[in-house]
């Protein structure tokens, strides 16, 4: 199924670690089989250990790297990242809208798991009111929920709950990720005409550093290959279950999610 001249592109910040970020989408678009792209909207100087300083890239050339990409090779499917303030969510967003991609998948990044912010908090309403609309499909943890809505979650049914609040907000799809939560690691996907649980067995792993980005990338990956919203949650999930179960110890902190475990 692989395609490697299908384009798929990230909007995201660097990891100069490697394990998520830019380079665990680059990695994902790679394993799965599609064409990675890159558009960089942040450098953060982290390792295994933390995110340690982030420096924003200026709104000229996140503008710039859009549309040079887009007037060349233009992606099947865009995934959004780390989107820092909301200067920079604007600027992509009134970019994006001149190209109207059709399967945008949005991570709505808020803090790295040592927990440094990567989204400034006046950058929210932004992400609210601009990006999550035009959203194909969003990727939220519980934590980020928490943040868009309001509500406190602590089991499926809360899950639930603040995920329709979130479709309300325009997005086609919502898939709540409930990994943060105890039990199996279940996710629920959310739209008009769709609910679907995933349940797969939680792995007690340390090593999960870029989780969430592979996902969303992943996703990203198999809707430019042509699969539907549910085959490519269904099989995101499978790949990231099982580059969990292979992921290392690399560095002295969290190591990274094994993207090439099949390989
Ligand atoms: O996992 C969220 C994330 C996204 N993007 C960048 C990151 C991180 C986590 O550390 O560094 C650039």
């Amino acid at each position: 199924m692989r395609n490697y001249k299908i384009p798929t592109l990230t909007i995201a910040g660097s990891d100069s670690s490697g394990g998520a970020g830019v380079q665990a989408d680059l990695k994902t678009f790679s394993a799965i089989g599609t064409y990675g792209m890159s558009v960089i909207t942040a450098v953060t100087a982290q390792s295994t250990q933390g995110v340690f300083l982030v420096e924003e890239l200026s709104e000229e050339i996140i503008k710039r790297q859009i549309e040079v990409v887009f007037d060349d090779i233009e992606p099947k499917a865009v995934k959004i990242g780390m989107v820092s303030s909301p200067e920079i969510i604007k600027i992509i967003v009134d970019t994006l809208k001149k190209y109207n991609p059709q399967y945008l998948v949005v991570d709505p990044v808020m803090i790295s798991k040592g927990g440094y912010s990567l989204l400034k908090p006046e950058a929210k309403k932004n992400l609210i009111e601009y990006l999550i609309p035009m959203a194909y499909v969003i990727t939220p943890n519980t934590l980020e929920a928490e943040e868009i809505t309001g509500i406190k979650i602590n089991n499926l049914d809360d899950m639930k709950e603040a995920g329709y609040k979130i479709l309300e907000l325009g997005p086609k799809y919502v898939l709540m990720k409930g990994g943060h939560l105890d039990g199996d690691a279940v996710d629920v996907l959310i739209g008009l005409d769709k609910f679907e649980v995933y349940r797969e067995e939680r792995l007690n792993i340390k090593n999960t550093h870029g989780t969430g980005c592979t996902l969303s990338s992943a996703i990203t990956s198999y809707l430019a290959l042509g699969k539907s919203i549910d085959e490519s949650v269904k099989l995101s999930k499978e790949y990231i279950t099982e580059a969990i179960r292979n992921s290392f110890d690399i560095g002295k902190g969290i190591g990274p999610v094994h993207h090439f475990y099949k390989f």
